[in-house]
């Protein structure tokens, strides 16, 4: 973690802690505090050192924060910090994870019930203890016991997008120590999967010790939790990292094998079986009839290696320092590791039949961001700016609509609609790039869209999202939606949010069919809370012959490279570039929105 990460999230612990007491208008200065002092470029513990002064000069760090950032860097803590914690000793991280509990509710059930931990909140929500709290009710205990589950075990995994960002620097210093000679991650990460148990980080050297020993002194790692000759796990940002050095002569089978996932590989060893073969982590191997036998019998021959790992090494060695080796020798073509979870792959690989998958190079646009016109952070030229230098081709400025389903007041209503499109108007004479005017409006429940149709008849392109009730089964809803003829694209069609709730039930088949004739997209959501539609439902939504939208639902220019999430979200769904419409020239997608 970084030293602005770390003040960052005390600032937002002291937040928590205040709104938890009730303390009004401060824990959002708190928050906008540590937003601030997390992106800022410039390190801060440099100006700490030089003093208050240095510190206030961030965007919205006033004297008192400033004071308390000085004060961290000086003496370790924060005295203030310190009390809130005694008067309040809570687990807000875990209780905060369920649905619905924010550190407000917190307070009230640490002060009427004394909760401090999720297994207190779950046994006196069993109890009916909590619908007898001023202010609650048995609604809110039965969503307590609904979301509880959820939260113990979201707890445990993190976000693709925070855990992507970190294993790239954990490659990164790996790869410039001097006995690595190649290094690659593996596991969940490599195959992008929304969320990550743990970072795997692969090493080719002739030199492990070295290699464990730079890896352990990497100045990020908080704690050690093993280290062997050829294998570490540390402690690091909060994950876990999990370091194996292999021969480089073995890379691309411990690749392969490290990578995963568990079904795939099963898959792959099934077929080198029947081809007379044994594939593992150390190699891809013909069975010698008589080799397991003679080798590890003398007992004075002490082997290099332990005799578990040579007895996998027996036979003659056919493949193994490199991944497409590999599976070139169990006569399939290489699989994209997104594509790795088992769901056809193995046979496709080995058929000549895998999709050629979008890349990033394909995408020419988003089509879902916002803009303080809504909840975005910046002008609509400011966003469209940022776009033509991210170097998409077009953009859409799709501001949530207010009215039904829209909480907290943030929406652009029909008459701020107009005037908004001629702002973009305005903007897009002298853009670089094509910029299409647009609305994200609301689904209802009963499947009616939030704007009137003679309003989203005059915009470019109208995203449609659900936001609200987002339990139960709402393939009627959504199918309501992609029929409606304004609509271009079905917004994040689950709801879902990582960790936090797992969303409507969709029949995607159905849906896409739905989707597929009426000419509507359906969107993967790149924002790494949603990532919505997941890749199992992005293929299941290609096979069913829908187009797919990419977007970033971008409330600010320096979110459009999360993209990239999208793009392998769709990657783990098979799409190729013909699937996804923002691929398309802005002549293609113009005639898509007005079909
Ligand atoms: P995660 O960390 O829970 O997000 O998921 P993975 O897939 O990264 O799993 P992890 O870190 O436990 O192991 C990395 C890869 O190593 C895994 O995808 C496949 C391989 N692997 C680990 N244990 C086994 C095993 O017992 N059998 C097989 N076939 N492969 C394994
Ligand atoms: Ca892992
Ligand atoms: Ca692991
Ligand atoms: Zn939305």
């Amino acid at each position: 973690m970084s030293r602005n990460d770390e003040i960052a999230t005390l600032l937002e612990e002291f937040a928590d802690l205040l709104d938890a007491e009730g303390v009004e208008y401060k824990p959002r200065a708190y928050r906008r505090a540590a937003e601030n002092i997390r992106d800022h470029p410039g390190d801060i513990e440099g100006l700490a050192a030089e003093g208050e002064a240095s510190v206030g000069e961030i965007d919205g760090v006033g004297d008192a924060i400033s004071s308390k950032v000085v004060e961290y860097f000086e003496t370790g803590e924060i005295e203030e910090l310190g009390e809130l914690r005694e008067a309040l000793p809570v687990d807000m991280r875990a209780l905060t994870a369920v649905e619905g509990v924010g550190p407000k509710t917190v307070g009230s059930l640490y002060e009427a019930l004394g909760i401090t931990t999720l297994d207190e909140l779950e046994a006196a929500a069993e109890a009916g203890e909590i619908r007898e709290i001023k202010g609650f009710g048995a609604k809110t205990e039965q969503n307590i016991l609904d979301n509880v589950e959820f939260a113990r075990e979201a707890h445990a995994r993190t976000l693709l997008g925070t855990a992507h960002p970190y294993g790239e620097r954990a490659k990164r210093y790996v790869a410039d120590v001097d006995a690595v000679e190649t290094c690659a991650l593996g596991g969940s990460l490599r195959r992008w999967r929304p969320t990550i148990g743990d970072v795997d980080v692969l090493v080719g050297s002739h030199e492990s010790e070295a290699v464990v020993d730079a890896f352990t002194d990497w100045p990020e790692v908080e704690s050690v939790i093993e280290a062997g000759e050829t294998k570490a796990s540390v402690r690091a940002g909060g994950l876990r990292v999990d370091l194996r050095v292999v021969v480089p002569e073995e890379f691309g089978a411990a690749l392969q094998y490290f990578t995963g996932s568990k079904d795939h590989n099963l898959a792959v060893r099934n077929r080198a079986i029947e081809r007379g073969l044994k594939v593992n982590e150390y190699g891809v191997f013909r069975e010698a009839q008589s080799a397991s036998g003679s080798r590890t019998q003398s007992d004075d021959d002490v082997p290099e290696v332990p005799e578990e790992e040579d007895h996998q090494r027996a036979g003659e060695h056919v493949a193994g320092e490199t991944e497409e080796g590999v599976y070139e020798a169990l006569g399939m073509d290489w699989v994209p590791p997104e594509m790795r979870e088992n769901r056809g792959e193995v046979e496709a690989a080995a058929d000549g039949a895998l999709p050629d998958l979008l890349t990033e190079a394909d995408v020419r646009g988003d089509l879902h961001t916002h803009s303080e016109w809504s909840d975005g952070g910046n002008t609509v030229a400011e966003m469209v700016a940022g776009a033509a230098d991210f170097g998409h081709d077009y953009i859409a400025v799709t501001d949530h609509a207010t009215g039904p389903g829209m909480v907290g007041g943030v929406g652009v209503d029909d008459t701020a609609l107009r005037e908004q499109i001629a702002e973009v108007e305005a903007v897009a004479a002298d853009a670089a790039i094509d910029v299409f005017s647009g609305v994200e409006a609301n689904i209802a429940p009963d499947g009616s869209i939030s704007v009137a149709d003679d309003v989203l008849a005059e915009l470019d392109v109208v995203v449609a999202s659900p936001h609200a009730s987002l339990d139960g089964d709402g393939t009627d809803r959504l199918v309501a939606a992609a029929e409606h003829p304004e609509v271009d694209i079905v917004g994040h069609p689950t709801g879902r949010y990582l960790n936090r709730r797992s969303g409507l039930d969709v029949d995607v088949e159905r849906l896409a069919t739905v989707a597929a004739a009426a000419g509507t997209a359906l969107e993967v959501n790149a924002s790494p809370a949603r990532l919505d539609l997941d890749g199992y439902a992005v293929k299941a939504a290609v096979e069913a012959g829908a187009t797919v939208a990419i977007d970033t639902d971008a409330h600010s220019p320096g979110s459009f490279g999360q993209i990239t999430y999208g793009v392998h979200t769709a990657r783990r769904g098979w799409a190729e570039a013909g699937d996804v419409l923002n691929t398309r020239s802005p002549d293609e997608l113009r005639e898509f929105l007005d079909g």
